[in-house]
């Protein structure tokens, strides 16, 4: 460590003095007795200029190289100043450059304003393209979703739980569950946090986690990973009007405080402000009418939202409402997972709602079935095992109030606040049915 580093961004406060920064080559431009390259650290990007015996040096330097630079801060003259850079004002005029580890020639052009590579070769190099000034602020902003996430989960009284991704049953039913060989024993990979969210209610009354979440999604499409990150809530002591207030809380404190957090990304990356107008709640029939008024596609009748539907409901949301967030709710009991509470004026729905953001569900929950007998059932009438849930049950036969919650999925709501066209490009290292780092094809199958 050199322990007199000055931080690029402190540079701003430091013009004519001598100061020490240490980073990565993003950019060389040479131009014979003067040589420019951009040095990035972890606050930002600077243009080090060399000059005489120094341009040589620069020029020598390739992208991504690992450097020590000591130089004069200096003020750019007026035409050379870059307003797209935090920096663009001053730059350093090197004095001293050491590399501390050269690195090896890129497989590509990592030094260009933009990284216009195909996704497959993206994150064929995930560990190089990761360091790119265009890609890696997405992981600011992600980190800021589940900062604000987390301080809005604290503010409504939940306990922030870690619970366990290897299961004994699968959570969410269905096929897309990955089987493990646990010592001999069959286990699941979990799907959600679901059900050890719920048998904490008991304990905390409000609990709240961040966990991974594995689905073994059978097609590729732009919205699904194998591996997905879920925001999780879950309340005791509620009922489903409460529910779908504290959905619209969360969501909203989430999305807010995360564009807020983001506010410099959002201005660099010209990225569109969220609409926080007031968020229309509608059921699902209200919401394929709608469809089909706005549209004419007549998907009254059908049991779920498809893609399609999402975008139509999200741009009628924008133009009624001027919100980025629609809440979608009441869908056929048997469409949701088994802990799902069937209205009981109606059972066929349940107590089931949806948050579509920018034309993507990003949320899904329900009011929870709290009754021992009838989740019993429930299990039983799904054609699943009651004894594979034994832990589970014995929360609700030793006293569970009415209770449900809500999850979010981190990579969607970061691929749309930013605008991107894939779940993949918000996702650090994405997994998928081609891919586990490289891609399966590229590997002897057993
Ligand atoms: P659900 O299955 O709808 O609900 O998941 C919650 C949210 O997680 C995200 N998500 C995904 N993102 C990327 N790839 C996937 N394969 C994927 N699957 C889900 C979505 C989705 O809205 N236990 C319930 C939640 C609850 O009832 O509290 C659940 O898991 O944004």
């Amino acid at each position: 460590m050199t322990d007199n580093r000055t931080l690029i961004l402190d540079c701003l406060e430091k013009v004519g003095t001598e100061v020490t920064l240490c980073g990565f080559v993003q950019t060389v431009r040479s131009h014979g007795k003067v040589a420019f390259f951009d040095l990035r650290d972890r606050t930002g990007l600077m243009q080090i200029g060399g000059f005489g015996e120094l341009a040589g040096e620069v020029s020598r330097l390739g992208s991504q190289d690992a450097v020590k630079v000591v130089g004069i801060v200096k003020k750019r003259e007026e035409r050379y100043v870059n307003v797209q850079m935090s920096t663009g004002a001053i730059e350093v005029e090197a004095t001293y450059i050491e590399v501390i580890s050269k690195a090896a020639e890129m497989p590509f052009d990592m030094g260009g304003k933009e990284l216009n590579l195909e996704l497959p070769t993206l994150f064929d190099h995930r560990s190089l393209t990761l360091r790119h000034p265009t890609i890696s602020p997405i992981f600011k902003v992600q980190e800021a979703v589940v900062a604000s996430f987390r301080n809005t989960a604290e503010k409504l009284g939940c306990t922030e739980i870690f619970v366990p991704t290897i299961a004994a049953s699968s959570t969410e039913g269905g096929a897309e569950v990955f089987n493990i060989n646990y010592y001999g024993h069959n286990a699941f990979l979990t799907q959600s946090p679901q059900l050890y969210k719920q048998m904490l209610v008991p304990v905390f009354e409000r609990v709240y986690t961040i966990a991974h979440a594995y689905r073994a999604e059978p097609s590729v499409t732009t919205r699904h990973l194998a591996e997905n990150t879920q925001l999780d809530c879950e309340f005791g002591f509620v009922d489903f009007t409460q529910l779908l207030d504290l959905l619209e809380e969360v969501a909203v404190g989430m999305l807010k405080g995360a564009q807020e957090k983001s506010e410099e990304i959002f201005k660099q990356k010209n990225l569109e402000p969220i609409h926080f107008g007031k968020t229309p709640r509608v059921t699902l029939s209200e919401a394929q009418e709608i469809v089909f008024t706005e549209t004419g596609r007549d998907v009254r009748g059908e049991k779920d939202l498809s893609p399609q539907d999402e975008v139509d409901l999200s741009n009628w949301a924008l133009k009624n409402h001027d919100s980025d967030l629609v809440i979608v709710h009441h869908f056929p009991t048997f469409k949701r997972a088994f802990y799902t509470m069937p209205d009981a004026q109606n059972p066929e729905y349940s107590l089931s709602y949806d948050v579509i953001f920018r034309g993507i569900e990003i949320s899904s929950g329900s009011q929870r079935i709290h009754k021992y007998e009838d989740l019993y059932n429930a299990i039983k009438s799904r054609g699943m095992d009651p004894d594979n849930f034994s832990m589970y049950l014995m929360a609700f036969k030793y006293g569970m109030p009415e209770e449900g919650g809500f999850s979010f999925g981190l990579e969607r709501i970061t691929m749309k606040m930013l605008g991107l066209q894939n779940v993949r490009e918000a996702s650090l290292y994405p997994r998928d049915m081609e891919r586990v780092d490289e891609r399966l094809s590229a590997r002897p199958t057993k």
